[in-house]
């Protein structure tokens, strides 16, 4: 059993590294053809070892497992710090504007205790980010932790380093959900993995409106919508992008990628027929263009995490940077992981 999990908490890492490094092409394109993503795919053997190179996605999902890993548990200094320095050590990622200001605030006023979550709410005049960058790098909790309270509260606390907007945060939480939901489900089924994301997000949604004097739950109503286009009969990508979105907003893009590991749970097409599970939800999640390296990323962790190391596709991993160290991460999670366990 610990040899089969092991395979899907390694795929789960290396399902993101994946969507990232494949999607990263196409980011900001808003359409994107089959075929050349096909013939992108194809051509990767042709490429030299590991030259595809993985964005501020990856970059930030790998310190969120290395501070989980060395300290057993999520530490705000350690965390926010060691996100600022990965930026310093190598900019050039693809990170936001937004983003690369505040680790320039972490560098340089060297904040201690919950001073740490502050330049996150200096953000955007105030009001915090939404952007999708805390749900992007949130998969390693779900594999840190086997408790669903735990998830989502250690999920909150990252994000809010860095978005401190209830949609950002939220998103990121949502996210957890979907891969923690994933990793332990041994035969999807589509209505009920919505209805058990619903189920979670619904209080979260409803006590953010207590606060937020809204009496909106804009996940759980994307996550209702869901059920209705999951049974659709050919659905256009135009009408899942007008649904569910494509941008660089969380709401724009984590019900996207869910959306995607669903619908693509039996190829929907000929063309991606010859496709592993983890693969054909990656090529779809690029196709539906826009945020293309954020939305297949968040999209192929909830995937691997189902499908395991059997559906990772062996040619994709050898040119794609950053593998090796995502599966050594996704090693030392699943023993913090084990070792919750054994302490319940
Ligand atoms: N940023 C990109 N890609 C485009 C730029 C590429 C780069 N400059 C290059 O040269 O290669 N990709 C990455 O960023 C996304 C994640 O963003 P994150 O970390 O959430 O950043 P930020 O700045 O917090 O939010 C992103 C944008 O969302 C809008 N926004 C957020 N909150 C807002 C608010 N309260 N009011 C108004 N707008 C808000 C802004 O437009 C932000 O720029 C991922 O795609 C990752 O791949
Ligand atoms: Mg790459
Ligand atoms: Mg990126
Ligand atoms: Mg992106």
């Amino acid at each position: 059993d610990v040899v089969r999990s092991r395979f899907r908490f390694r795929a789960s890492l290396v399902g993101a590294v994946l969507g990232d490094c494949i999607g990263s092409k196409y980011e900001g394109t808003a359409r994107v053809r089959m075929q050349n993503l096909i013939a992108d795919v194809r051509a990767l053997h042709e490429r030299d070892t590991r030259d595809l190179r993985y964005t501020d996605d990856t970059a930030m999902t790998r310190s969120v497992a290395g501070s989980l890993i060395v300290h057993e548990k999520f530490v705000a200094e350690d965390m926010a710090l060691r996100f600022a320095k990965e930026f310093q050590k190598d900019p050039c990622r693809g990170y936001s504007p937004g983003i690369s200001n505040l680790f320039e605030k972490l560098l340089q006023r060297n904040l201690t205790g919950g001073e740490v979550f502050r330049p996150a709410e200096e953000q955007f005049q105030g009001k915090g980010s939404y952007g999708n960058g805390a749900a992007m790098r949130v998969a390693p909790v779900a594999l840190a932790y086997p408790d669903i309270d735990c998830i989502k509260e250690v999920a909150r606390q990252i994000a809010r380093l860095t978005h401190a907007h209830v949609l950002g945060y939220n998103g990121a939480i949502l996210q957890a959900l979907a891969v923690h939901f994933a990793l332990h489900d041994e035969n999807v089924d589509k209505m009920s993995f919505v209805n058990k994301l619903i189920a979670e997000m619904e209080p979260i949604e409803a006590s953010a409106n207590a606060s937020f004097n809204s009496a909106d739950k804009p996940y759980c109503k994307k996550l209702e919508k869901m059920k209705e286009y999951l049974n659709k009969k050919n659905l256009s990508k135009e009408d899942v992008v007008k649904q569910f979105g494509h941008g660089v907003r969380a709401l724009d893009s984590v019900p996207t990628a869910i959306f995607s590991f669903l619908h693509c749970l039996e190829p929907e097409s000929e063309i991606l027929a010859g496709f592993s599970g983890l693969a054909r939800t990656i090529v779809y999640s690029v196709w539906l263009g826009g945020d293309t390296d954020t939305i297949a990323s968040m999209a192929g962790a909830i995937a691997g995490a189902y499908y395991g190391v059997e559906s990772s596709p062996t040619q994709w991993m050898q040119y794609c940077e950053g593998v090796k160290e995502a599966e050594q991460n996704a090693d030392g999670l699943l023993a913090l992981y084990c070792r919750r366990v054994q302490e319940r």
